[in-house]
């Protein structure tokens, strides 16, 4: 089959944020425009002879189309073999997991994740590396420079090929295969986590609630839960993944999934109450009563990594994002092992997971992952929370509260303003960096301010730099706010600004938390002026 040169000219903004290229359904689907992101990726990334590319997507409407696209791409561009999910499927931690054992040399994941989808929605396309996880920013930045420069993407004439039958197809030269999403994955979750204690724990009567958000979760907790673990039929529910979600946010927080949240503060709670986002990556944890932020989440989860058997013994750092908790640093401390903090997304995470130097991950927006694979992982984290209560036998409320009682609290919460004003949120944070060097001693309200910086990272394993990953303000006494532009939105900007405040063991332990919060919420208006740059006197989310 003869290769087809479409010609072709660039499209602005064809940049990669925090998590891939993101924009509304409708910018995707002008003539080329996934043509040329795609083609800009196979031109840059690095491929040994006879490659294979993994392929898959959350199932958003869009979905097939890219991915048919993408297959006849690969075909002319010198791929000797695709390994697509079927019905186009592969959440982002099964596809990071399918390039790792396959030996893939990367993968094109489609997804917008927790953005909602359909026709006037959203869609994306991210780029994995061989490790399994996302493209560092060299890579992305090659990709984008390729974006503004390409002349001609490259395809060869085949009709779509039948992505719902399992097996093996021609492409040209090319062999695609179409493998079950969900029973690597599986056998992956069954080889970490000690599933006899889990389902003995079910089978003595622990109940459980798993909202899969009508997106790609379903068939994997459906197989994982209902199946290998003996959890009754109906404990997942919104299993049918759906072009658009069921018309909802597929976002795992107390906005998006407050029907789950209802029902485990209600008295017919389950034991456990769990959610996950459009891809698969993001985790909600809520017991009976007691919801955890996913920073306490991945403190919880470090603290307790020895009772799951494939990660007895060899816990060798915890790394988290800069606006995630320090509650992750006490456990590192009180463990003797190394925290490291890193910039927002979870490509940051890549070095250190490969290098060793850390073995769990986890950023304040609901994702918690380790080196098993190289992308946060939803239902891991799910799985490793049942392990650790089947093992240990307590509930999520006694264990936060023992957890508190050892380590103290950082109280937490992260207000988001969305789809502000663009100018108005680059002013906002253009204000703060102007107030950087004055700011220490500066008194807001009941908080004096220790210290202020734009944080910037230095990679310890190759040395690379990202600056400008968000502006901190320290107080005395330990407590924080930071103030971060979003990389994933499609619409103005959005404005997150993250609050902390930590209690010692001694203090209060079970306040709430927005009054915990007052003094630090306070001081963000009265440093950042929010509501005079937004417009907006209250967040759209807080989580
Ligand atoms: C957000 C989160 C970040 C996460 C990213 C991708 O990015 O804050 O922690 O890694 O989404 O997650 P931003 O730039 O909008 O703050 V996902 O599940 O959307 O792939
Ligand atoms: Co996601």
């Amino acid at each position: 089959t003869q290769v087809r040169t479409v010609p072709t000219t660039p499209f602005e903004g064809q940049k990669p944020g925090t998590s891939g290229l993101r924009k509304k359904v409708r910018v995707f689907q002008q003539s080329g425009y996934a043509e040329n992101f795609i083609q800009s990726v196979f031109d840059v990334v690095e491929r040994p002879e006879a490659p294979t590319l993994v392929l898959g997507g959350d199932g958003r409407f869009y979905n097939r189309t890219v991915i048919q696209q993408a297959i006849r791409m690969a075909a002319a561009n010198g791929y000797a073999r695709v390994l697509v999910g079927q019905g186009g499927i592969l959440s982002t931690p099964a596809a990071s997991n399918v390039i790792r054992k396959y030996k893939a040399s990367g993968g094109l994941i489609l997804s917008a994740s927790h953005n909602p989808g359909g026709p006037d929605e959203d869609f994306g396309i991210k780029y994995n590396i061989a490790n399994g996880g996302p493209a560092p920013e060299a890579v992305t930045e090659a990709i984008y420079a390729r974006t503004t420069a390409i002349d001609a993407w490259r395809t060869i004439d085949t009709p779509d090929i039948d992505l719902d039958t399992l097996g093996s197809v021609l492409v040209g030269t090319m062999t695609v295969e179409v493998i079950d999403p969900v029973a690597d994955y599986a056998d992956l979750m069954e080889e970490l986590f000690d599933f006899a204690a889990i389902r003995a724990v079910v089978a003595s009567g622990f109940t459980m609630r798993f909202d899969a958000m009508s997106a790609v979760t379903g068939p994997y907790a459906s197989a994982i839960l209902e199946g290998r673990l003996g959890f009754a039929e109906g404990t997942v529910v919104n299993g049918q993944p759906l072009e658009d979600f069921g018309g909802h946010h597929p976002d795992p927080n107390l906005i998006h999934a407050k029907d789950l949240y209802d029902l485990m503060m209600g008295p017919d709670a389950p034991d456990l109450g769990a959610a996950s986002d459009g891809d698969g990556d993001r985790n909600l944890i809520i017991g009976r009563g007691r919801f955890i932020t996913p920073s306490d989440s991945l403190a919880m989860l470090a603290a307790n990594i020895e009772c799951a058997p494939a990660y007895r013994g060899r816990l060798t750092g915890i790394a988290r994002s800069m606006p995630t908790s320090a509650a992750a640093d006490r456990v590192a401390q009180a463990l003797g092992v190394p925290c490291f903090e890193t910039p927002t997304g979870w490509k940051f995470f890549g070095n250190l997971l490969d290098a060793g130097m850390v073995t769990i991950c986890g950023e304040e927006s609901a994702g918690t992952g380790s080196d098993h694979v190289r992308e946060k992982d939803g239902l891991w984290a799910v799985l490793l929370w049942l392990n650790i209560l089947a093992v240990r036998g307590i509930s999520v409320d006694q264990l936060a509260k023992e957890h508190w009682a050892r380590f103290g609290r950082n109280y937490y919460a992260r207000h988001d303003y969305e789809a502000v004003n663009k100018e108005g949120a680059d002013a906002l944070m253009a204000g703060l960096v102007a107030q950087l060097p004055t700011l220490a001693g500066t008194v807001l309200g009941d908080l004096t301010v220790a210290a202020a910086d734009s944080f910037a990272y230095t990679d310890p394993v190759d040395g690379s730099v990202s600056a400008n990953q968000g502006i901190r303000v320290l107080f005395e006494g330990g407590s924080r706010v930071v103030f971060r532009l979003s990389g994933t939105g499609t619409a103005g900007a959005t404005l997150r600004v993250y609050l902390e405040n930590f209690v010692p063991p001694s203090g209060d332990l079970d306040a709430d938390t927005s009054a915990m919060l007052a003094a630090q919420i306070a001081a963000a208006e009265a440093v950042a002026g929010i509501a005079g740059h937004t417009g907006r006197t209250a967040p759209d989310v807080i989580t």
